[in-house]
């Protein structure tokens, strides 16, 4: 198995890490994170460092690593995590957990993460390094921008179009054809006629 990173330890890092372990793909070797100290585990996986580490890891041949924040309403952080690992050359594989469900023809974007339980039908587009979250659904042809985060229990109906580093609240509900354009913030519970 090929060794991974993960960058933040925080809430969304315990998602990812047991998507991780439940598909059976990486073996992680540690987490980067700014503000905990390398005494710390998270979920047995201990944290091996900071962001000034990244080069000196990369250099030691570890080449994947995945953006473990969520960061909610703040997709901001997730877009400058993805540049700075893909300048220092690390692979940003796309990790969708087992128990999702997606149609074969849905396109996925790099670094991208499909969360338990969540939902996607034919035709839709899914960009880069987008968080599909718990339970979330998304109906057919639908088109999610880059770093946008889907958060759990939201329902987009079909051909829905999300611009880039939108965040769709908890449990928001996007009725069909609706374009929603880039860095805006819908509620948790919204309900998206317009
Ligand atoms: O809603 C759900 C299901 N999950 C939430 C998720 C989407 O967002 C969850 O409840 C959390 O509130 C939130 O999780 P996240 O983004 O993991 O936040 P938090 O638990 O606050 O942890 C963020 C971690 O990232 C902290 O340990 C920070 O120190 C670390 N961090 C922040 N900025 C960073 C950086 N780590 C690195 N390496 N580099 C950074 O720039």
């Amino acid at each position: 198995m090929q060794k991974i990173i993960l960058i933040g330890g925080g809430g969304h890092c315990k998602v990812v890490i047991d998507a991780i372990r439940e598909s059976n793909r990486y073996e992680i070797e540690g987490i980067v994170d700014w503000h905990k100290d390398t005494e710390e585990k998270i979920l047995n996986i201990p944290v091996i460092g900071n962001d000034d580490n990244l080069q000196d890891i990369y250099n030691k041949g570890i080449k994947n690593a995945f953006i473990a924040v969520g960061s909610i309403g703040d997709c901001i952080l997730r877009k400058e995590l993805y540049k700075k690992i893909k300048k220092i050359g690390f692979k940003v594989p796309i990790i969708v957990h087992p128990k999702a469900v997606i149609a074969k023809d849905v396109d996925i974007g790099e670094g991208t993460f499909v969360a338990a339980s969540a939902t996607s039908n034919p035709g839709t587009k899914i960009g880069k390094n987008v968080i599909i979250n718990t339970s979330s659904s998304i109906d057919h042809d639908c088109e999610i921008g880059d770093f946008v985060h889907i958060a759990p229990g939201a329902t987009l109906s079909g051909g829905v179009k999300v611009g880039e580093e939108t965040h769709i609240g908890i449990g928001a509900n996007v009725i069909q054809n609706i374009k929603i354009s880039k860095k805006r913030f819908i509620s948790a519970g919204s309900l998206v006629k317009h």
